[in-house]
């Protein structure tokens, strides 16, 4: 059963008319497709909506049926048209806290109208003046849809595609532990409205430009594997060397999966963007039964049980003693834990028979 929503929700729709529609910075598959989904959900109801991503809409999206409409910081219409002009209402997707919104929400113009915030992160901070959160979904794009469903709009045409692409990006197609019954009955449903999976799935997961594969091929050279801890290391230089941007890579994603690795890490050294000194990045993977949120908070920064990361001052010298470590001992503690409590209920533990392979 879908999450039950406030009627004051549907009230602030259907009340307004000139409506603003944002997603968060650095926008990925759910941002970009609930953001366009909201979009053809109010144009069926004959509302005006206008739409901004402060970052714009990355090369992958650009397809999607709107994409050329969503306004960002890059194009002169956006400082005009968003960030000084008054609307009824401003919906915010997928967002969990109001500094990822970036300058698409300008409070000194927009905050006339009531702040609408929809989004499916635990961490939602509720920022709004309306919040509707709702962590069971696995996508605000599983959200966009029970919002049609209430507001009698047909999932069908663009609005199915724009919404089955955040479902696809956010749970990997359909792999994450949260793709439960209703996010494929959601699926199932937009795609009898018309959306193509094999399409999206095509635009989206199963594609990579070449320079990350080629980045890729230059940091894989580094993979170290100990204790059930897979990591790798990499210099701003490779970014440079591969013509690739600094920015996600999805490589401990891709390390996570070796078998004998319960956690992953890769470690990218870069130069801070305000004072220059040398910082790490850290980005951290877990298969299911581990955590790597937990560690991340402990170093300053945050995430979700399986995806988590990080940023700490100082080189890979200095930065990698101190992490690769700390995972080591969380990950052999998470293991006891799991191993005590399915001895507690008289399996077989896996994790005590098998051996660590070595460094490499
Ligand atoms: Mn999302």
């Amino acid at each position: 059963m879908p999450t039950p929503i406030d009627p004051q929700v549907t009230a602030a729709i259907r009340d307004a008319h000139d409506i603003l529609c944002i997603s968060h910075v650095k926008p990925d598959g759910d941002a970009v497709g609930s953001l366009l989904g909201a979009a053809w959900l109010l144009r069926r109801l004959g509302k005006r909506p206008t739409l901004a991503l402060q970052d714009g809409v990355p090369d992958e999206h650009q397809v999607l049926p709107g994409a050329a409409e969503i306004l960002s910081a890059a194009q002169p219409a956006y400082m005009r048209d968003v960030v000084e002009r008054a609307f009824d209402l401003v919906i915010c997707l997928d967002a969990s806290s109001p500094d990822r919104m970036g300058t698409a929400y300008n409070p000194a113009r927009h905050r006339t109208a009531p702040l609408l915030v929809i989004d499916h992160h635990i961490t939602n901070t509720r920022f709004g003046d309306l919040n509707w959160v709702a962590p069971t979904c696995a996508a605000t794009c599983q959200m966009v849809a029970y919002l049609a469903d209430a507001l009698d709009v047909a999932l069908t045409g663009e609005l199915a595609e724009c919404l089955l692409t955040g479902l696809v990006t956010d749970t990997l197609c359909f792999r994450t532990s949260n793709t439960d019954a209703e996010v494929l009955e959601t699926a199932m449903r937009l795609m009898r409205g018309g959306a193509d999976l094999a399409a999206i799935t095509q635009q989206t997961v199963n594609r990579r430009p070449f320079g990350l594969i080629k980045l890729w091929s230059l940091i894989l050279p580094t993979i170290h594997l100990e204790e059930g801890v897979i990591w790798a290391t990499a210099e701003q230089m490779l970014f440079d060397l591969a013509g690739y941007p600094m920015g996600d890579i999805s490589l401990s994603s891709f390390l996570v999966t070796a078998d004998e690795a319960d956690m992953s890490a890769v470690l990218v050294e870069k130069a801070d963007e305000i004072s220059g000194a040398p910082v790490v990045e850290c980005s951290f993977r877990a298969k299911p039964g581990f955590d790597v949120a937990q560690l991340a908070f402990a170093f300053g920064g945050g995430g979700h049980p399986p995806a988590s990361g990080c940023t700490l001052p100082g080189t890979l010298a200095e930065v990698e003693p101190q992490v690769i470590p700390a995972l080591q001992t969380a990950r052999r503690a998470q293991a006891a834990a799991r191993d005590a409590a399915q001895r507690t209920a008289g399996r077989y533990a896996p994790d005590a028979a098998r051996q660590d392979a070595g460094g490499g």
